[in-house]
């Protein structure tokens, strides 16, 4: 019964979900890979042979580097730098070792290399760097320098075997921290992929691991790791990790289920003395639930953890958990985010243990007497009691130990902030792997920012705004920046908050991308308030980045909450360009032939409407369009132009109730009669492609072009003609076929292909007499 029950609850869960999908998740803006490199929003290194099967990332922000793990190498980048700048160290695994790996049945191209997975810092001069040695796992000691140095070299010496700090394939996932000279890992630690864990090693005390007995933890896929301290005593402090499990189905029913878990150790554990010898003694996990309510108690749940971000504030210690989620349904794919607080994590861990009683061995919370020191809290002042100080877990009595061995799971699941994802998306193209968040201060309060990694090699930056009496937050996707050239997932994202970058890794390489680039959004202050960027303020000029504080309050316009630049522009220009006053380019149709004006707005969000001023009349009226005039989302195809269809075009843009025109085209067309009679029998003869034409371009197709040139008698207008269909730029311009870029532009071409020769012969044109064109 369960199975059907749970697919029932999913697809009402999905309707629920399509019903209520929170805001327009479309982006305001899509740059392509080509736009971001060509404005210098982002740089790319793919390492010295064009890819660096990048394994592991370290953002070093003390020595302004950027330490990078690939296959059988590792990578310096200098941040302040020149993009790149590369040290380079090659680390291939022991000799003998790839054909062993061979020999046990990997493969040697995609497993039986060095991919170095770990980056940690060792100390101020040294990191330590751990790979998966063709499935013989190493680590080394990889001197960097000091501040200002940019070394990067192997310490041979410092060679050691690997294992339970990194796993031995490539590909699985796995988590691990540095905190006080040791290195706490959550991996699979064996060859054949078995052995689950949470290690801790590399200090001076022995190493720590989590007891395999009582299987802990049931194919767990680690996402984070990280040191949160629970207040200002350090004896609290405790190591956190976020992961994914497989488990048998909680309610007894066949099968197995995801969940996702917080799990957490002491920093100070040293394991038991008589049990858990050099085992965990303070290991506690909890259930993350991330879950869409609905009604009747009907909930669609996300699963399976993708990613982890800290958010840590600038004041205060406990950082705010970010977590994007995914569902493990097979019925529809979905991706949410839910934030937590620490302190609801610590209420959990303080609350019930889970317990497995009854007949039908049910969890439930344990109700007896829990034994002290409680399980789970580390030796410090608050287990001191008069004549037992607990001074280590070595002290701790048996009892709660063996309390500990059997009680690892809370009973209670930490819910998220508000109770619900402050995010869900459905019906995506892509899939998210990858999550980094910025709080930014923008003119009327604090915004997350949130940079979401695809699987297809982009970026997309998010915000969520909480609607005043609205259960349902709104989401704005800023903006989609296509960061890899190829589709790729995004395996690896930093940010440096100092720098305004956020540096991004998929297996090919590694980009470093700007935060914003706030004139992107356009020149009008306008633009400027619609693109709801908190990093983006109109200055008075121009739309430049915000700085909370640095302003004189002149003019600050940003309006992110509502993106009303009726409001926030009055008087800037608000008009400007894109008012009435904006000068109509002229461009040309045939009569008879089709005919294209183009008008692409920066935002797929707006709504675009097209106006007509005909010659000689006062007013604009809509244009009607019909099987012979069509919109499309790039402009107005007039399948067949009528001599009646000349007269000023305008388009204009809908958007947040704010309306612009973005493009005006005069359309002159040309009578169809006039075209042949002033058009040249000997040329229409050589310009056919069977008789050694000019272009080898469809033959009609380019004759009817040329057709057009030869319409405008007086020469000014023919190189006007030119000029604006082919020429700009170099010349080599054709016609039809040029790089569409979320610039609007306001164009018309003629639907024909026609090459660079059309401007020689433009320019033999030129050089005949009026009288001599007309003459013919
Ligand atoms: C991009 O950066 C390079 C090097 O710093 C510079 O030469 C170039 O002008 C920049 N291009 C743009 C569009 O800012
Ligand atoms: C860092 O550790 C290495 C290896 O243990 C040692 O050789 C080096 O002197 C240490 N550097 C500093 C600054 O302590
Ligand atoms: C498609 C179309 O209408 N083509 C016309 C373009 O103009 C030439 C010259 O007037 C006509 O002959 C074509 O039929």
């Amino acid at each position: 019964m369960a199975p059907l029950v749970w697919v029932i609850c999913c697809l009402l869960g999905c309707l629920l979900l399509c019903r209520g999908s929170p805001g327009p998740s479309v982006p305001r803006l899509r740059l392509s890979y080509r736009d971001l490199l060509s404005t210098n929003r982002s740089a790319i290194f793919l390492g010295p042979r064009g890819t660096l099967d990048l394994q592991a990332m370290y953002l070093d922000e003390y020595r302004d580097r950027l330490f990078l793990g690939g296959r059988d190498a590792l990578y310096s980048l200098r941040l302040d730098q020149a993009w790149p700048d590369p040290r380079e160290v090659l680390w291939q695994p022991q000799p003998g070792q790839k054909e062993e790996c061979v020999r046990k049945g990997r493969d040697l191209l995609t497993e039986c290399a060095n991919f170095v997975r770990v980056l940690k810092p060792h100390n101020r001069t040294h990191l330590l760097a751990c790979g998966t040695g063709a499935f013989q796992p190493t680590c080394a000691l990889i001197t960097v320098g000091h501040r200002g140095e940019h070394v990067l070299h192997l310490e041979p010496g410092t060679l050691q075997g690997g294992r339970g700090r990194c796993p031995h394939e490539p590909s699985r996932p796995f988590a691990s921290t540095f905190v006080g000279g040791e290195l706490y890992t959550g991996l699979i630690a064996d060859f054949l992929g078995r052995e689950a864990m949470i290690f801790r090693s590399g200090g001076s005390r022995p190493a720590l691991r989590s007891d395999s007995d009582q299987s802990l933890l049931h194919d767990p896929r680690f996402v984070a790791a990280a040191r949160i301290p629970d207040n200002s005593d350090q004896d609290n402090d405790k190591v956190y990790f976020f992961f994914s499990e497989t488990v048998p189905s909680p309610d007894g029913g066949p099968g197995r289920v995801t969940v996702s878990r917080v799990g957490r150790v002491c920093v100070n554990d040293a394991g038991g003395q008589r049990v858990l010898v050099n085992k965990w003694s303070t290991f506690l996990k909890a259930t993350l639930v991330c879950s869409v309510p609905g009604p009747g108690g009907a909930e669609t749940h996300f699963h399976q953890l993708e990613d982890v971000f800290l958010l840590w504030p600038k004041s205060g210690k406990s950082p705010e958990v970010y977590a994007l989620f995914s569902t493990v349904s097979t019925v529809f794919q979905g991706f949410a985010i839910c934030v937590y607080h620490m302190a609801d994590i610590w209420e959990v861990f303080n609350g019930p243990f889970a317990h497995r009683d009854g007949p039908q061995h049910q969890w439930g919370p344990y109700v007896g007497k829990v034994p002290f020191p409680r399980p789970g809290v580390c030796p410090s002042k608050m287990t001191a009691q008069p004549g037992r100080l607990f001074g280590s877990t070595k002290d701790y009595p048996d009892e709660v130990l063996q309390f500990a061995r059997a009680h690892p799971l809370m009973f209670r699941p930490v819910r998220p902030q508000q109770g619900r994802p402050i995010l869900v998306k459905t019906h995506l193209a892509q899939q998210l792997r990858q999550i980094v968040v910025d709080r930014v201060e923008a003119e009327d309060g604090a915004y997350d920012v949130i940079f979401l990694g695809t699987d297809s090699g982009s970026v997309l930056k998010v915000i969520v705004l909480q609607a005043m009496g609205s259960a349902e937050p709104e989401e704005v996707v800023l903006e989609e920046l296509q960061v890899f050239k190829v589709p790729t997932p995004i395996t690896e994202m930093e940010i440096s908050v100092k720098r305004q970058m956020l540096y991004v890794g998929s297996r090919l390489g590694v980009a470093r991308l700007r935060l914003h680039q706030c004139k992107t959004y356009g020149s009008a202050c306008a633009e400027c308030c619609l693109a709801r960027d908190p990093y983006c303020a109109w200055d008075g000029a121009s739309c430049t980045q915000y700085r909370p504080g640095t302003s004189k309050r002149r003019f600050r316009r940003q309006d992110i909450r509502h993106g009303n630049p009726a409001l926030q522009c009055l008087g800037q220009g608000l008009e400007g360009e894109a008012a009435g006053h904006m000068v109509a380019t002229r461009v040309y149709g045939t009569e008879h032939n089709s005919t294209f004006l183009e008008c692409q707005p920066k935002s797929p969000q707006a709504a675009v409407r097209w106006f007509l001023k005909r010659p000689g009349e006062q007013g604009n009226d809509q244009v009607k369009t019909d099987e012979r005039v069509v919109q499309t989302d790039q402009g107005l195809l007039f399948r067949r132009l009528s001599r009646l269809d000349a007269g000023t075009y305008s388009c204009t843009t809908l958007e947040h109730g704010f309306s612009q025109t973005v493009v005006r085209l005069a359309l002159e067309v040309i009578a169809a009669t006039q075209l042949d009679s002033l058009f040249p029998q000997e040329l229409r003869q050589e310009a056919h492609p069977a008789r050694g034409g000019l272009v080898p371009a469809p033959s009609k197709a380019w004759y009817k072009d040329i057709l057009q040139l030869i319409g405008f008698a007086n020469l000014p207008r023919v190189d006007e003609y030119c000029e604006r269909v082919w020429c700009r730029g170099n010349g080599e311009r054709l016609g039809i076929s040029r790089s569409r870029s979320k610039q609007t532009k306001g164009k018309a071409w003629a639907g024909l292909e026609l090459g660079k020769k059309v401007k020689s012969w433009a320019q033999a044109e030129r050089n005949r007499t009026p009288r001599e064109v007309e003459a013919t």
